[in-house]
């Protein structure tokens, strides 16, 4: 991920909204960018305004520190520069005409780790059912190397907890309803045909160096 920091802009998208039709509607995708991305960017420059001395900080630095910020502003970081992070990762986990299963490193790991791709997105489509609320699912490799099925609550970030993240699934209803109304299944198919492989690749040979 591109490190940026304050004022911090919109993400742009890789793709049209309506690039990933029919798995993900073009609808969802310009209001899930365009407002909730964006709400969450603007909230995090105003939460920043009043500390110049954080203006030089990304995302990322953020986000692993929001313990030693001023106590005012933990809850505005975790929860914005979490949005903002959070749906970065999520929005470049997919593309137009995606899916492949894995190749390389990523491959191997994921082998032994879950004893094959298959075998993973079935463990993953089975946690993302489980999560309660709004909330993400993500596939993160912790400070050992290994690979882990995590799930993180409302806008919390993995990297906050020393996780390397790889791929993210957005769970929070936005998501999905005006497809899928209440039917998570759905979504969580339709969001494995769109997987970008290679930015989950490029993240993991990236976590390991
Ligand atoms: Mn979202």
């Amino acid at each position: 991920m591109k490190k940026q920091c304050y004022p911090f802009r919109l993400f742009k998208l890789p793709y049209a909204f309506d690039a990933l039709e029919p798995n993900i509607d073009a609808l969802t995708m310009e209001l899930h960018h365009d407002r909730h991305l964006k709400a969450y960017t603007d909230k995090l420059n105003a939460a920043l305004k009043p500390f110049p001395e954080l203006h030089c900080w990304s995302l990322e630095r953020l986000l692993c520190n929001i313990n030693s910020l001023p106590v005012k502003l933990r809850n505005d970081i975790r929860n914005n520069a979490g949005g903002v992070y959070n749906h970065i990762y999520y929005f470049s986990c997919m593309k137009p005409n995606g899916g492949e299963s894995p190749g390389g490193s990523l491959a191997e790991k994921i082998d032994q780790c879950f004893g094959g791709w298959e075998h993973f997105k079935s463990k993953f489509k089975e946690n993302a059912l489980e999560v309660f609320g709004s909330g993400y699912l993500w596939l993160v490799t912790d400070r050992r190397g290994y690979l882990k099925i995590l799930c993180s609550n409302n806008q919390d970030s993995p990297v906050s907890r020393g996780f390397c993240p790889i791929i993210t699934l957005d769970l929070w209803e936005h998501a999905y309803y005006l497809k899928h109304y209440n039917a998570r299944s759905g979504y969580i198919d339709n969001w494995f045909n769109v997987l970008n492989t290679e930015f989950a690749e490029e993240n993991y040979c990236q976590s390991r160096a």
